[in-house]
Order: C-alpha cells, then sequence, then structure tokens
C-alpha cells in the first residue's frame, strides 16, 4: 500500500469519515517550534493550529516539531512531507482528521544547531511544549533539580538534552540576534504550568550565571499558563489498520484521539499567535481553577482507575470504569472528595464536568491501557491526588476516595501481577528506588510506611497528618 504524503493526498476523497488539510497547507511557513512532538502535540495542538489555519487563511502558523530522544517521529513524519492522520473514535463515529500543520520536524541528536536556529528566528513568535511531568526535571520543592544527571552533565558543558536547557540556549541566540519577544506555551499537566517552566528557566540561567539573560526573558518572554484535554492513547497496529482502510493510505504518523478536545489558555502573549481562539480554544486571564478542575477531576480519576484498575484485572480504563466497584470509587471521588475542594471556573459546572469525564472514559474504542496511565506515578500523584488529599485535610474531612488512590498506586508497586495475571510494569523516573523498597513485598503497613517516607513526593506532612497512614494500611493491606 501506498504511503500517505503531498502527492498520494491528492487520491483521497474528502467525506464523512476523512477530513483533508486545508488548501495551501504545505505552503506554511514555520512560525511556532513545538519542543517534545509526541502523540498528544500532534492530536491537539497542531489540529487547532490546522484549524486556525483554516479559518483564516493566515499561513504564518505552521510547526517545527523538534523530537525528545529519539528520531522516531522525524522517521515517521519525514516520508510523509508532515502529514498524519488523528484517527478519531467514538462509540458512533471513526473517522480520520489529516493533519498538515507540521512543516519539519527536527531530531536535536543529530540537528541541535538547526533547533537553536529556529528558536531565535524572530518569524517564530510562538513556542510550546510537551514534554510530560517528568521532562521538566524539578526536584521536590518545584526548582530545577541541580543534581539531575542530564542537567548536571549539560551545565558542566556536555551535549544539551533537557527541554529546558534547549529553551534556554535558543532564547539566549534569540537575546543574542534579534532580540524579537516571544511566548512560550506549557502544555503539560502541570498545576501553575507556566508559571513552572518560567521559574525552572530562571534557575537554568542561574546556574549558567547568566543574570544579562534573565533580565532579557524577564522583560521579552511570556509564558501563559494553560489547561489542555484530549485522550489519546498510544497508537496500536490496530488503529493503524483501521487508518489505512479508512485513507487507503500507509500513515506511520498516525496518532488516535477521542473527538473531546479542550484548550484553556492564560491570554498573556509577547506577540501575536495563531487565531486558536476562533476555533474552541478559550483565551481567559486565569487558567488555574480549569487547571485544578482538569488535573483533579479528569487525571486525578484516571490515575486512580489506572492503578486500581490494572490491580482488579483490567486492561484498560474502558473496562475499569465498567466495572461497578470502581465506577463507584470514581464517582465519590469526585463528587466528595474533589468538587467541594475546588474553584468554579466560568462557565463550567463541575458535576456536569465530572460526569462528562467519566462518559469519555468509557469509550470502548479508545482502548487505553491502564498500564499506560499507571506510567510516572511518582511525578503525577501530587498533581492529581495529594492536592485534594491537603485541602480536605486542610478543612477538617478525610478524603476516603482520594487515599484509595494513592493505596491503588502503593499496591501497584508492591505487586508484581493484577488479578487474572495482567503484568504491572513500573515505569517511573523513580522505578529502581520504589521498586527496591516495596516489590514483593506482602505486609501492607511496612509497604505504606516505606512509601510515605519518600520525601519527594509525599513531604513530611501527609506522613504525620492524623488518619492518613491507617487508613493507607487498611486500604493497602485489602488490595494486597
Ligand atoms: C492520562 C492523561 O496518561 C495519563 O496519565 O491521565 O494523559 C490524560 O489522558 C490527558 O491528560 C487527557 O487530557
Amino acid at each position: 500500500m501506498e504511503r500517505l504524503s503531498s502527492r498520494t493526498l491528492e487520491t483521497v476523497e474528502p467525506g464523512a469519515a476523512v477530513s483533508l488539510p486545508p488548501q495551501g497547507w504545505a505552503g506554511q511557513r514555520v512560525g511556532i517550534v513545538h519542543l517534545g512532538i509526541g502523540a498528544f502535540h500532534r492530536a491537539h495542538q497542531a489540529v487547532f493550529t490546522q484549524d486556525a489555519f483554516a479559518a483564516t487563511g493566515d499561513d504564518r502558523w505552521g510547526i517545527s516539531g523538534v523530537t525528545q530522544r529519539s528520531a522516531a517521529v522525524r522517521d515517521q513524519l519525514a516520508p510523509q512531507d508532515g502529514l498524519y492522520g488523528v484517527l478519531e473514535r467514538a462509540v458512533d463515529h471513526v473517522g480520520v482528521n489529516v493533519v498538515g500543520s507540521v512543516r519539519e520536524v527536527l531530531f536535536p541528536g543529530e540537528q541541535y544547531e538547526r533547533v537553536i536556529e529556529r528558536l531565535a528566528d524572530p518569524a517564530v513568535q510562538v513556542v510550546t511544549l510537551t514534554v510530560t511531568e517528568k521532562g521538566y526535571r524539578r526536584d521536590g520543592s518545584g526548582h530545577l533539580d541541580l543534581a539531575d544527571p542530564a542537567i548536571a552533565a549539560e551545565l558542566a558543558g556536555g551535549p544539551v538534552t533537557s527541554a529546558v536547557g534547549r529553551l534556554v540556549r535558543g532564547l539566549e541566540r534569540r537575546a543574542a540576534t534579534s532580540g524579537t519577544p516571544v511566548t512560550v506555551v506549557c502544555c503539560d499537566n502541570l498545576t501553575d504550568n507556566g508559571r513552572v517552566l518560567r521559574r525552572l528557566v530562571g534557575d537554568y540561567c542561574e546556574a549558567l550565571g547568566a543574570s544579562d539573560l534573565a533580565a532579557w526573558i524577564d522583560a521579552n518572554v511570556r509564558f501563559p499558563c494553560t489547561m489542555v484535554d484530549r485522550i489519546v492513547p498510544a497508537t496500536t497496529d490496530a488503529d493503524r489498520a483501521l487508518g489505512e482502510d479508512i485513507l487507503g493510505l500507509r500513515d506511520e504518523g498516525l496518532v488516535t484521539a477521542e473527538l473531546f478536545k479542550q484548550w484553556v489558555i492564560e491570554d498573556d502573549f509577547a506577540g501575536e499567535r495563531p487565531a486558536w481562539h476562533l476555533v474552541g480554544a478559550q483565551l481567559v486571564a486565569d487558567v488555574a481553577p480549569f487547571e485544578n478542575m482538569k488535573l483533579r477531576i479528569l487525571n486525578g480519576t484516571h490515575s486512580t482507575l489506572a492503578y486500581l484498575g490494572a490491580l482488579r484485572g483490567h486492561a484498560t480504563i474502558a473496562s475499569a470504569v465498567a466495572d461497578p466497584q470502581l465506577l463507584d470509587v470514581a464517582e465519590h471521588l469526585i463528587a466528595d472528595d474533589v468538587i467541594p475542594i475546588l474553584a468554579q471556573p466560568e462557565g463550567e459546572d463541575l458535576s456536569a464536568y465530572g460526569a462528562e469525564v467519566l462518559k469519555r472514559f468509557s469509550n470502548p474504542a479508545l482502548a487505553h491501557k491502564t498500564t499506560q496511565i499507571a506510567m510516572d506515578g511518582s511525578q503525577k500523584l501530587p498533581l492529581r491526588l495529594l492536592g485534594t488529599i491537603r485541602a480536605n485535610l486542610a478543612a477538617g474531612r478525610t478524603p476516603h476516595h482520594a487515599l484509595r488512590g494513592v493505596a491503588g498506586w502503593m499496591a501497584y508497586l508492591a505487586r508484581p501481577e493484577g488479578a487474572d495475571g495482567l503484568r504491572l510494569p513500573v515505569d517511573d523516573p523513580m522505578a529502581d528506588r520504589l521498586t527496591t523498597l516495596v516489590r514483593g513485598r506482602r505486609d501492607a503497613a511496612e509497604v505504606v510506611d516505606r512509601l510515605l517516607d519518600v520525601h519527594e513526593i509525599f513531604a513530611d506532612d501527609l506522613r504525620d497528618a492524623a488518619g492518613v497512614r491507617e487508613e493507607l494500611v487498611g486500604t493497602v493491606r485489602e488490595l494486597l
């Protein structure tokens, strides 16, 4: 079968199941650099950007996508002239949206200098990032982790491999050349993500002793906060086969997503930006209420269902949420533990939002693996569940369901297998330490105490908070 490319695209008929990039897609100039071009970016910001191009014809916002660690995405997309499909799956719909926003893919392992030039290019007015929670390399206090091996190596003069390092080096070049202001849009699931990134950039400059650069950044670079949302599970061979059936072409860059997508962006830009606001993105003064709603309702419940679901032998989130016992936990987590401590974002009804999230999780066409969401728990737990627990404790309540989610993570680490022999891999930057502490242990109190002592995750307050340890021990015992 022929491969998707600008030439073969001409053989594809648009229709109910296929939409094509707007006329002129190949002529878009690069105006955005994206660091971390994984599946999520391709199914989210790149789609908003294509829609904005379709709505306005403004061709200044093609994307230069930068890979993180490997050349894989470049090798998938370069032979396809940057084109790829988003396979959109709902219970009663399947279709492919072909996207042409990505105008080049750079692999910094071989093209580092190109990446720096792009970041400095005055035509680039927006830099976006999706490098996952762990990609920010923060220490327990939210500052740049100077002991992180990648950061330490690059500060000692080695190759620059971290996202923050590349960003700072690109801004340094920009300051030294055109000096054009730029907006850096963090699109990862972190509380206050824009401010977090700005702090890390500041820490990096400080570690370099680059106070002039830090001052230039303060004056010329904006870091708006954002909330991003779309469920994008890892692409499977079955997805690729389905995409081929629909397009009649092979697509090595295919990504899979639900129909829903949401993007809330703090309206704080240093220069121009694509007309994302015309195609569904919400530009607001304060993102925090939206971000907390999403992280605590959606992601908190997602992680809880992932750990408890995997332990009960559910391979996917759809299967976990179809389990009445787990649905009950999810509903109570949202209604009893999360909603009472949330601020109401403008225009959102929190209960309706929670119900919609659970409905999205139940989409059986997505096959989102519990073990995929279980990844990087050490990074995700504090953002998704521990804030909820702290806020409840401060209000004098015990958040039983959020604690059950944490107990699920603990039992997942301790148990190599869930029900029905489902393997429970530990994929986490702290995997070695966490598995050495508890993998294979059967004594619930020992498992809980050893994990609660991990300061980077729990700080000291939760270990000592009244009732927390007892409740965790009871639940972990049950789960083991
Ligand atoms: C998921 C998220 O993998 C995970 O941990 O919870 O990636 C989730 O699918 C997205 O945040 C949805 O927007």
